[in-house]
């Protein structure tokens, strides 16, 4: 591992090792936390020796400091950096601004990667996006877009996701290109109101959402609490919760 390491590292912009940024937008360093994901994003971690039968890729850096993220090597080429994943209801979602600043789950289940590491993952270079989803019925749909970033915690880590290609879910973060993220802790919405606790999530909320990921996980169709549920709206409505959803990036050559 310390062999590829050397070897990737001197084609990387110079690392400061053993820096961290010490405040918000400040330039000139990464953070060693974030340097694993610039080494090992998931198309280099396609030359590694990736446990492609649990789809993990084990993402290592010279300092003591690792992450494990889940590689979607399959879809339409692979390479994809999961981000965001819901798939069984396991993991409570419905958690403060520093548990989305830095991420939360497992790698083999569902999880958030953290502001903070998608930050570091896209903030060079272009990225795209796609955000797979399935309902109860075996249904499946993508919306796909050409271009994701976000912005610096100190810019409220604000979303920017343009070049909508549809895979059938159609367009639903349109409304929320250009929002800073909020947690039930952080209103950073354009709401009067607190979107994260009036919809039980944590998002790129507006005023407030046609998707709702990180919400409530619920079984399909519920009317009983509008619009708190893992949701889609652009495909779904705004009273059906998913069975699974995603959201993964990967560089754009
Ligand atoms: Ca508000």
């Amino acid at each position: 591992m310390s062999v590829y390491l050397r070897s990737v590292l001197p084609q990387l912009d110079p690392l400061p090792l053993g820096r961290f940024l010490s405040s918000c937008c400040s330039s000139g360093s990464v953070p060693v936390q974030l340097l694993q994901l610039w080494v090992g994003s998931c198309p280099a971690a396609a030359a590694l020796d990736v446990d492609l039968h649990r789809r993990l890729a084990v993402l290592w850096c010279d300092v003591p400091l690792w992450l494990q993220v889940y590689c979607d090597m399959k879809t339409d080429g692979g390479g994809w950096t999961v981000f965001q994943r819901r798939m069984d209801g396991s993991v409570n979602f419905y958690r403060p601004w520093n548990e989305y600043k830095s991420g939360f789950g497992r790698a083999s289940g569902e999880y958030w990667l953290g502001l903070e590491n998608i930050y570091g993952m896209t903030r060079r270079g272009n990225h795209e996006l796609r955000v797979d989803m399935e309902d109860f019925t075996k249904s499946r749909a993508y919306a796909r877009y050409s271009s994701f970033s976000i912005d610096a915690e100190c810019d409220g880590y604000a979303l920017h996701v343009t070049g909508f290609r549809n895979g059938g879910a159609n367009d639903a973060l349109a409304a929320h290109n250009g929002r800073k993220f909020s947690t039930f802790d952080k209103d950073q919405d354009t709401w009067p109101n607190n979107c994260a606790k009036s919809f039980l999530g944590a998002f790129w909320y507006a005023n407030c959402h046609q998707t709702n990921p990180n919400g409530v996980y619920r079984w399909g169709a519920d009317k009983t609490i509008h619009a708190i549920g893992v949701e889609w709206y652009r495909w779904k409505g705004h009273d059906y919760s998913l069975k699974s959803i995603s959201f993964m990036i990967r560089p754009v050559k």
